[in-house]
């Protein structure tokens, strides 16, 4: 397998300071060496950089429209290229607003594709809708074809083409929704497993329907964009809008292991990881630790323990 990484250091999407550290405090806690003792190849395509606007006026209720907008622009095409040079992309944020130009860059280089939404919250506010103005709350409004007639223009969006369909969506732990992300989660008639139903199907049965929804016609990539505070905040507390009632680690790591086996994992966006939202150093130690954990599964590591011929 061959994994080209990509850091993108965006924080506009939300409020809280220290979530652009996500791909450095990442990267150091050895995510690239424990991806090649597994076998992987690894090309690490750096740091983005976004450009600082001076006249970023809110939009509406949204925020920082012209910042997450370009920054996004960037990032697509970043995916895209990592794409053509044959890797599974893994995007390191950064906030979940980045799952805008991620999602896009995907779907530009590979066509249609099926997403699984990992994350306490939907992400599927409008921005007629979103409570708070932050992007980060928002992307997947932006992605979604059935929402297209919902979307205002915005400045320095203009590039960006809904992508998927809303039968080609599953969520996974959701428990913290605004009014209106359940009502057009109900509208569109989207998948999705909060942590009710973990609780009531355990995760082994949420991943199984999971993967026979997302197969049941064709089989196509799938891109994982995994918000950190999915995992319950005993465990990930460093991140920017914790919520209560998470997944165990068990059930956090298990989620990759299980998509790595259906070969299709094509994109992968690890997010919301914040070194400043930590109280003590243990807490950031184990938010970064179990962020590596999620994506080492993603690439093969096995709890059973692994031996070479388990990685070609
Ligand atoms: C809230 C919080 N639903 C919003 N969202 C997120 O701002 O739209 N917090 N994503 O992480
Ligand atoms: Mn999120
Ligand atoms: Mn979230
Ligand atoms: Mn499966």
């Amino acid at each position: 397998r061959s994994v080209g990484i990509i850091g993108a250091p965006f924080s506009r999407g939300q409020s809280k300071a220290g979530v652009d550290q996500g791909p450095n405090v990442i990267r150091a806690a050895g995510l690239l060496h424990r991806l090649e003792q597994q076998g992987c190849a690894v090309k690490d395509y750096g740091n983005l950089t976004f450009e600082e606007l001076d006249h970023d006026e809110p939009v509406g209720r949204v925020k920082r429209v012209r910042a997450v907008g370009s920054a996004n622009q960037r990032l697509s095409k970043a995916v895209q290229d990592v794409k053509k040079d044959g890797h599974t992309a893994v995007v390191l944020g950064g906030d979940h607003s980045l799952g805008i130009g991620s999602i896009h860059g995907h779907a530009m280089a590979v066509g249609d594709l099926s997403v699984v939404w990992v994350d306490a919250h939907a992400d599927i506010n409008t921005p007629l809708t979103t409570p708070t103005g932050n992007i980060h709350g928002q992307s997947m409004s932006y992605v979604l074809r059935e929402l297209q007639s919902k979307i205002p223009v915005l400045p320095n969006f203009s590039w960006l083409k809904p992508c998927v369909s809303a039968k080609d969506l599953v969520y996974i732990g959701l428990r913290d929704l605004d009014p209106a992300e359940h009502y057009i989660l109900k509208l569109l008639g989207v998948k999705a497993f909060s942590m009710s139903e973990v609780d009531h199907l355990g995760v082994t049965r949420v991943m199984e329907e999971t993967c026979d929804y997302l197969s049941a016609k064709v089989k196509k990539p799938i891109h994982l964009s995994y918000d950190i505070d999915v995992i319950d905040p005993s465990v990930t507390p460093a991140t920017g809008t914790p919520v209560v009632g998470g997944l165990t680690y068990r059930e956090g790591v298990y989620i990759t292991e299980h998509l790595c086996q259906t070969g299709l994992l094509s994109v992968v966006d690890m997010v919301e990881v914040n070194p400043l939202r930590g109280q003590t150093e243990k807490d950031v130690e184990s938010t970064v630790s179990t962020a590596v954990d999620v994506l080492l599964g993603c690439f093969g590591r096995r709890r059973e323990g692994n031996h070479e011929s388990d990685y070609s």
